[in-house]
């Protein structure tokens, strides 16, 4: 026979407990009143823009339930996009859009999207992150402890000087070049007889303001936008020698506290902000280029066989990287490049 008071107090702790599992209203309670959102790049950039959309959709879809806040400038990881990846595993932030160059040393399967002229063009470039590589990729990211939601893209990168015109590796030699964090554009940069020096967004812009560094790369929204041509940088070449997606993603904690409804809404529109970002920063990079012309940086676009010059200048690079990504990786990568 139960004790009747030990019953008591079981059904007591039951009519407490047995509420707030079974309630949804007890998950919502848990939600923060805002989520970080991590971001180099600001609005006009394409990058801020994607951000920007991510944090509206969210909010009208959740009916405020949900809020992101978008903090930019990595100013959540001081200034050092190269700790924006591991700060969000760890749940310092939240969430963030991310660059694969800055995700990359964390991510060394992120480096692919960097294989010096991988990419001929955006077809290819959707073509990857659309099909099976893409769906590799974020494998990866959900074994590193974080839940990806979608592709943006910061764009195709150019490199700028404010020495003369690039139109061989023999013109690169000896320039100091200001590069992002990942290895892979020292070795790039290295190969063809530049100097490479790695340094966050926060420090590039002064480095080239006081010429401590002759040039560096950039999609061209990005020059155009930062004005970088104020700061004498008027020679780029437009060899679109790689291409810099960016990628929606969640710290898993977070992830996992949010309804399936919720986890639902945030894919969806990660994925249509991603669009929308995306057209800004092809569209953008169109229009950017001409009204750079028009300010006078001088565009040089590469002849068939100056091309050909680069790319064989940097193949030992891609085969060595290839190795360090994996080989299978890129093989797949290369295929869904080929095909048409
Ligand atoms: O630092 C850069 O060059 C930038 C803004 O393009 C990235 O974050 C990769």
């Amino acid at each position: 026979m139960h004790h009747p008071r030990k019953l008591a107090i079981a059904t007591l702790a039951a009519a407490i407990v047995a509420p707030l599992l079974a309630s949804p209203i007890a998950f919502a309670a848990d939600y923060k009143s805002e989520y970080t959102v991590s971001t180099v790049l600001p609005a006009p950039f394409p990058w801020g823009i994607a951000a920007d959309k991510w944090v509206e959709l969210v909010k009208e879809r959740t009916n405020g339930r949900i809020n992101l806040k978008v903090y930019s400038n990595s100013q959540l990881v001081s200034g050092d996009q190269t700790k924006e990846f591991p700060a969000m595993r760890q749940g310092i932030i939240d969430m963030a859009i991310g660059s694969t160059i800055n995700w990359s040393p964390q991510v060394k399967e992120l480096n692919l999207f960097s294989l010096p002229f991988l990419l001929p063009d955006h077809a290819a470039m959707d073509r990857l992150t659309e099909g099976p590589v893409g769906k590799e990729l974020f494998e990866v990211l959900r074994k590193k402890g974080v839940e990806p939601l979608g592709w943006a893209e910061n764009g195709f990168r150019q490199v700028t000087n404010s020495k003369h015109e690039i139109h061989t590796p023999e013109d690169l030699v000896g320039l100091k070049i200001r590069v992002v964090g990942s290895p892979l554009y020292n070795d790039i940069f290295t190969a063809l007889g530049a100097n490479p020096t790695q340094m966050s967004w926060a420090d590039a812009k002064p480095a080239l303001t006081t010429k401590a560094v002759d040039g560096q790369e950039n999609p061209v929204t990005v020059f155009k936008i930062a004005k970088i041509q104020t700061v004498g940088q008027i020679y780029m070449t437009h060899w679109n020698y790689v291409n810099d997606p960016l990628i929606f993603a969640v710290n898993q904690r977070v992830w996992k506290s949010f309804t399936p409804e919720d986890q639902k809404i945030l894919r969806e529109t990660a994925i249509e902000a991603g669009k929308v970002g995306i057209k800004a920063s092809r569209d953008g990079d169109d229009t950017a280029l001409q009204e750079i012309k028009a300010e006078g940086v001088t565009v040089t676009e590469l002849t068939p066989a100056e091309r050909a010059a680069f790319v064989a200048k940097t193949r030992a690079v891609y085969a060595d990287w290839t190795k360090k990504i994996g080989p299978d990786l890129v093989k797949a990568a290369e295929k869904s490049v080929a095909q048409k």
